[in-house]
């Protein structure tokens, strides 16, 4: 039907009059997104059966544990992963419909707060497209996270409801339904053959298990993203029913909305343990039924966790060995360890997951105690290792002082510890993880993060996709690596030429789209200077808006002050109990008032704070930028994604030497690039050992003390709103080097801005640069270092 168009069309139109009744005339843009994507998603259903089919067939399959899936529109990406979306596209224009405009209607599936969820969606997208057989397996949340309206400048959250009109890339499978356990206790029965366990007087919870497609480039290989809804079980005795609904619902009722932050509540608990309980046992029963043996399961499964999330599926699996198949701890064990693998996202305290056992005890009773027989041979095996040490031991122990410490947990169960980039793995294996690294170095390895160039460049940049088409040819549509033949045209200028004008053509799509939102005007001729990314402290938004209020200053001071136009575009969502990221939010929103509205700043200063920052918003705002704010404390950001979808898409890096800033710099080389600030050593002895000042640069600045005292002073607001960040700031001695930074941040902005302006020709081969190393960031690379390095396939 894809291959015909009179065929294709026909059946189009009588598809969308037998679905809703309507006249092909009448049918709304609604109406006819939901009759192609099921058209598409029932063309591709012959390869997904052909997909598990192969599947079956024995080889090593791979599990991606993760409570996030950021995954986004599909319709558009989908076609084209199967190489359709050019015919489609040409084909509804004929019928009077324009393609994009069908894509608008799609919601953004939202299942995701930031980077570690956007990273899961990468990564499935790039095992589909290297025929890798990789499943993804999470929660369908019903309400993803929160849609963000900005009202007089503060942030509101609305609930997100992407199911609202029924999901078209899903197909529901109530048989394969699954009941998990929770509260009772555990009976021990003293037995001849050894004591066993059971779980009585439990609440169960079924999982239902709504499967997506995943499709792979070139179309042969459709993967499967396995989502669970929690619903009310038959196993559960219902004494008081409407509060068990209630309460069973709650489950997959909603994402957390907070990122980067260990929020320790109950409902998230039973959100972990009830995506990896259905998890397993659907990848047991489907290895099992294979004929797979469970003594080698870690010869054909790999399960990896997606940082601590999911790491009760350690204990998890050694529950079903141990009580349902009956296997020894010591053999549940060897294959539990070596099936397991675990990648860490952050080294931030506040984000490592440790759950009260007052909490974890009585929900997961079961599991509590293989967790505490697990932390007793951990224990046993350090003493062996380092007897008498009762520090070390105490340090390294999974259950200690009240609480179990995931992530410990999920570095004594698994075979491999990785980090997301080269500096962060160098941290954790260093330093926040050293005593785990001295007693098992070879389980530490690094995995530099990566993102599908197909979302952002093939999808997100038609415009530059075929530039670079026409200059290099299509080769890096299937292998980004390919991107690096670009290097040569840094020195082409009709080449240059040419990618300008794509820039621009992208600039002005957004100012259209700012225009349509914001209704401020903005010039696709200044620099569009962009920082997107969720809102936190250490991701400091914060230092970009204190530069931007830096120059209004300057500027006022001195109207002689040259400096090119520029347009500073923000979207962040900030977690709804962060008072102080909400705050920096209502900053930003200050600023572009008093800077936009400034006859003595209008045209040369523009701030815009694009609401609802999400998948689908990143795909206009990145093709449009010039610099790519990446401004983190070192050492504090991982690894990042964003910067490298920016890097890919032609901005020049404006950053601090953190995360994977650190790679990109290696591959543009120190001309193409804007490096600043502390480098992750100095803020780390600088946290370890003090002696930082806040407030000798606030003395010793003027600059920084007129900006700062505006915070303060009335300028921004009347109300004080702002003394909290001021505080921050100076009464709590700037924990994240805001200060300490900013002349190396201004000085840096000031010979970006010097470069654009007065030299365009090398800001334009600077762009080429960027594109051209971006190669090594496509997620392919990453994915392929996984299934080599890690998972064995
Ligand atoms: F705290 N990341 C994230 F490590 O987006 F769990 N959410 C999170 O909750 C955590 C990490 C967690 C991010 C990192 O901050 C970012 O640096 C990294 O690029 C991304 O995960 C993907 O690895």
């Amino acid at each position: 039907m894809f291959s015909d168009k009179k065929a294709f069309q026909e059946s189009f139109k009588k598809r969308l009059e037998q679905s809703y009744s309507i006249s092909f005339q009448d049918s709304t843009r609604a109406q006819q997104f939901v009759t192609l994507s099921n058209m598409v998603r029932e063309h591709i259903s012959s390869e997904w059966i052909e997909t598990n089919e192969r599947y079956r067939k024995g080889n090593k399959q791979v599990y991606y544990l993760s409570i996030e899936f950021l995954l986004g529109r599909l319709l558009g990406q989908n076609l084209i992963n199967l190489g359709l979306y050019e015919t489609i596209d040409e084909w509804m224009k004929e019928l009077n419909i324009p393609l994009d405009e069908l894509e608008e209607i799609e919601p953004d599936a939202a299942l995701g707060n930031g980077g570690l969820g956007r990273l899961a969606a990468c990564f499935l997208d790039s095992l589909a497209s290297l025929n890798l057989p990789g499943h993804g397996c999470g929660i369908r949340y019903k309400h993803g996270l929160f849609e963000q309206k900005m009202v007089d400048g503060f942030q509101m959250e609305l609930p997100e409801n992407w199911l609202s009109y029924g999901y078209v890339w899903e197909v529901r499978k109530s048989d394969l339904s699954v009941d998990v356990p929770f509260w009772g206790s555990v009976d021990v029965i003293e037995r001849e053959e050894g004591t066993k366990f059971r779980h009585v007087d439990a609440e169960y919870v079924r999982a239902v298990p709504h499967d997506m497609p995943v499709v792979g480039y070139g179309g042969e290989t459709i993967n499967t993203l396995r989502l669970w809804s929690a619903e009310m079980s038959t196993m559960t005795p219902m004494h008081d029913v409407l509060k068990y609904k209630r309460e069973t619902e709650a489950i997959s009722e909603f994402l957390y909305p907070d990122d980067s932050n260990d929020d320790g509540k109950i409902l998230r608990l039973k959100q972990q343990y009830f995506l990896v309980s259905a998890s397993i046992r659907s990848i047991l029963r489907r290895y099992l039924s294979n004929g797979g043996q469970l003594k080698d399961l870690h010869e054909h499964v790999a399960i990896h966790i997606n940082d601590t999330h999911p790491v009760l599926a350690i204990p998890e699996l050694m529950r079903l060995l141990l009580d349902e198949y009956q296997l020894s701890w010591d053999e549940a064990w060897f294959i539990t360890e070596r099936t397991f693998a675990y990648t860490n996202h952050t080294t931030l305290s506040e984000a490592l997951e440790r759950w009260p056992i007052r909490i974890f005890k009585p929900l997961l009773p079961r599991i509590f105690m293989i967790v505490e027989e697990i932390n007793e041979r951990f224990c046993k095996s350090l003493w062996e290792e380092y007897p008498g040490d009762w520090d070390r031991i105490e340090k390294m122990a999974i259950v200690a002082n009240g609480e179990v410490r995931m992530a410990h947990l999920a570095i004594a169960g698994s075979h491999s510890v990785n980090g997301v980039a080269w500096l962060h793995t160098e941290i954790l294996k260093n330093r926040e993880m050293n005593d785990f690294y001295q007693f098992q170095p070879k389980k530490f390895n690094n995995k530099t993060n990566g993102i599908t160039h197909r979302r952002w460049l093939l999808k997100a940049n038609p415009e530059l996709t075929a530039l670079l088409t026409d200059t290099i040819g299509d080769g890096f549509h299937k292998d980004a690596a390919e991107l690096s033949k670009l290097a040569p045209y840094a020195n082409d200028s009709a080449f240059l030429e040419k990618l300008w004008d794509v820039k621009t053509k992208r600039k002005e799509i957004l100012a259209k789209r700012i225009f349509d939102q914001n209704g401020i005007k903005v010039d696709p001729s200044s620099i569009f200077d962009v920082q997107v990314k969720r809102l936190h402290a250490y991701k400091r938004q914060l230092l970009n808006v204190l530069h931007i209020l830096a120059l209004y200053n300057k500027i006022k001071a001195d109207s002689s002050y040259e400096i090119a136009p520029r347009t500073f575009i923000f979207g962040a969502k900030a977690s709804p109990g962060y008072f102080y990221a909400k705050r920096i939010i209502k900053l930003i929103h200050s600023v572009a008032d008093l800077v936009n509205n400034d006859p003595a700043t209008k045209g040369i200063l523009t701030v815009v704070f694009m609401e609802n920052y999400r998948v689908s918003l990143a795909e206009d705002i990145i093709p449009a930028a010039d610099i790519s704010e990446q401004i983190s404390t070192a050492s504090k950001e991982a690894s990042g994604t964003g910067n490298m979808k920016f890097m890919m898409n032609g901005a020049i890096t404006m950053g601090t030497l953190d995360g994977a800033n650190v790679e990109i710099l290696e591959q543009t080389g120190p001309d193409n690039i804007f490096i600043f600030g502390l480098k992750a050593e100095e803020v780390m002895a600088y946290d370890k050992e003090g002696g930082y000042r806040s407030m000798d640069y606030y003395h010793h600045d003027p600059l920084i003390r007129r900006t700062l005292d505006q915070l303060v002073d009335g300028t921004l607001d009347d109300k004080g709103l702002f003394g909290i960040i001021y505080d921050s700031l100076l009464g709590e001695n700037d924990q994240y080097f805001v200060l300490k930074d900013f002349e190396s941040y201004r000085k840096a902005q000031e010979t970006a801005g010097r470069i654009y302006a007065e030299d365009p020709e090398s800001w334009r081969k600077m762009m080429v640069h960027n594109i051209s190393g971006s190669g090594i960031f496509s997620s392919d690379r990453t994915i392929k270092e996984y299934a080599t390095d890690i998972w064995n396939i």
